[in-house]
């Protein structure tokens, strides 16, 4: 089908395009190129920001960094691309990031089909025509027959309901939704919630400028080191000419990424052996030369650290070690030690963060042992009556992460069916991808798949595939619907379930559980077992027909 004539198929269906996206973010523009450009499809972008981009356009906070190397970091859809454009640092910050988005966009032409500046309101299913209305906050409304949902698995800024924040008379800021104006810490007080990823790379940028910086860290998490750096001289070159091979190695691996850039780079951890099975030795020269290496090569040094609680405890007992090593306030290194198992939370690269401690205008307070207690005209108050008087406070206080993009639009599925009210007690998808009630809606990064488990841009490229694929095989064979059945979608669920049940971590609470929000249900919302089997689960479902879905061809139209 070409462009001309899948327009023309939209619309002699009475449809204003045959799939709309919501989301230009890298998961939009893998399904607007393979639907467009690949497949002839007339497809709408709908994205709420000003340019694509998607977390790397909201994240701007001074210090946004991505944790996989960024020469591994960026979509495959142009082999062009990929020979014009050069990375600078062995992980890229957000700047460069978007930068190569635009570039990505420019030399793909993807900006006409999407509509910037644009939130959508509501979805809803017509069960009269099989077809979607999709409607934006402003009121405009456009009909398709396949609707893909690429509004990111972490998108949606937790902002908690801190008592009197409306009072706070400073500058308040979420890291999630940073605003595109030069923010400045310069001179001021400043308090900062939160100490996940994102709290740990704006906290250097803070503790350059604050006259005075509180870190109020709840939970203290395992940050290994980056070691960040300019892309070696050769080593840029070398991908370039083998990107194509360098990818298929790259997505063999559980989190499609390598902490190698190049297989040629001398291996420096086994990888393969127990953490339990070598001496203290062997353990202590092995996890030294992760250590020293960085990015995630110390998450990968054994093959049980986010197996066994045990393994998990000597991960700890090292990163212990290197802590009260940097941080010359006993106090202050001791509440930096993460008390929780390696690998429970989300592990953080960072490259500086304990450092900052040692700076007389940082001081770390624990808000485990003094919550926050309400937000005051001049600052913040914890339980134990203290007052920390500021000029800003910023929350990286995270995200509702895996639902809350959906959860936040009213999609109205069969029977007219609230997909938020549907997911009540905890979301349940059929392969991460399409959800029992929501015929012809697909997800790309939904609860349930690899997607934020593995390198996003790698997964949201496969996701996008088997999605638009599956739009080609349906329209091929004239059917105008597709869902799960139930039990494809509960055995899923319970099959994800188990599967996490095997690991570290489901051995505390975090968000990618849901724990991180007040009143959000407890449920896995990853599929742990990597990117690899995942993939194949998937591309075996459709061989088979799609197996554990319905198809519908009652209400095809020609
Ligand atoms: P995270 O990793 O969810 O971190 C959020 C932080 O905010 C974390 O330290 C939380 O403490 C803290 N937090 C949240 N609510 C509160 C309240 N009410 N009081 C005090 N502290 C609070 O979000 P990030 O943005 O850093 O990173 C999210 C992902 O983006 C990351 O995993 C990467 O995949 C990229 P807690 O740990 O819950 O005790």
């Amino acid at each position: 089908m070409d462009r001309a004539s899948g327009k023309a198929k939209a619309e002699s269906q009475g449809l204003d395009f045959d799939v709309v996206v919501v989301g230009a973010g890298f998961a939009g523009l893998a399904t607007l190129h393979r639907l467009r450009d690949q497949m002839g499809y007339s497809v709408r972008v709908i994205e709420a920001g000003s340019a694509a981009g998607g977390t790397w356009y909201w994240n701007r906070y001074p210090g946004a960094r991505c944790d996989v190397e960024s020469l591994q970091y960026s979509m495959s859809i142009s082999p062009e691309v990929d020979q014009e454009w050069n990375w600078t640092e062995r992980f890229a910050a957000q700047p460069e990031i978007l930068e190569y988005t635009q570039f990505l966009v420019d030399k793909m032409d993807f900006a006409k089909d999407i509509e910037f500046n644009t939130r959508v309101a509501s979805a809803a299913f017509d069960e009269s025509d099989n077809s979607w209305t999709v409607t934006t906050q402003g009121g405009d409304s456009l009909r398709c027959r396949w609707l893909v949902m690429a509004a990111g698995p972490l998108s949606t800024p937790n902002l908690p309901d801190f008592p009197g924040l409306d009072s706070f008379e400073g500058e308040v800021y979420h890291t999630g939704a940073w605003p595109k104006e030069e923010v400045s810490f310069k001179g001021k007080r400043v308090a900062q919630i939160g100490t996940g990823s994102s709290g740990v790379q704006i906290a250097q940028e803070i503790a350059k400028h604050a006259t005075k910086h509180y870190v109020l860290q709840r939970t203290a998490h395992h940050i290994i080191p980056a070691a960040n750096r300019p892309i070696n001289p050769g080593e840029q070159e070398e991908v370039k000419k083998r990107y194509r091979e360098l990818r298929d190695m790259w997505q063999a691996t559980p989190g499609a990424t390598s902490y190698q850039s190049l297989p040629s780079n001398p291996s420096i951890v086994p990888g393969d052996k127990s953490v339990l099975e070598v001496s203290p030795e062997e353990r202590r020269e092995i996890f030294d030369n992760a250590w020293n290496y960085g990015g995630y090569a110390f998450h990968r040094s054994f093959n049980d650290l986010l197996k066994s609680t045990e393994a998990s405890t000597l991960a700890n007992e090292y990163i212990a070690e290197r802590i009260l090593e940097i941080v010359s306030d006993p106090a202050a290194a001791e509440k930096l030690v993460p008390k929780q198992f390696y690998g429970t939370k989300r592990v953080i690269l960072d490259t500086n963060y304990y450092s900052i401690f040692n700076q007389e205008n940082v001081e770390l307070i624990d808000v485990r042992e003094d919550p926050i207690e309400r937000i005051t005209p001049a600052g913040i108050q914890t339980a134990s009556g203290k007052l920390y008087e500021v000029d800003m406070i910023v929350c990286a206080t995270g995200f509702d992460a895996m639902t809350g993009s959906l959860t936040r639009m009213d999609i109205h599925g069969r029977g007219g069916a609230v997909l938020r009210d549907v997911w009540k007690g905890g979301p349940e998808s059929y392969l991460g991808i399409m959800v029992t009630g929501f015929p012809g809606m697909f997800i790309v990064g939904g609860p349930q798949s690899c997607s934020a488990l593995a390198n996003v841009i790698v997964a949201n490229e496969q996701q996008a595939e088997w999605i638009c694929d599956c739009i080609g095989y349906l329209d091929k064979n004239g059917y105008t619907s597709i869902e799960p059945t139930s039990k494809a979608q509960s055995d899923w669920v319970e099959h994800v379930n188990e599967l996490a049940d095997g690991t570290i971590y489901t051995k505390g609470p975090s968000w990618y559980s849901g724990a991180n929000i007040e009143g959000k249900p407890r449920t896995f919302l990853l599929y742990v077992a990597g990117y690899p089997t995942y993939t194949k689960t998937c591309n075996d479902v459709a061989e088979k027909g799609y197996e554990g879905f319905e198809l519908d061809r009652a209400k095809a139209v020609n």
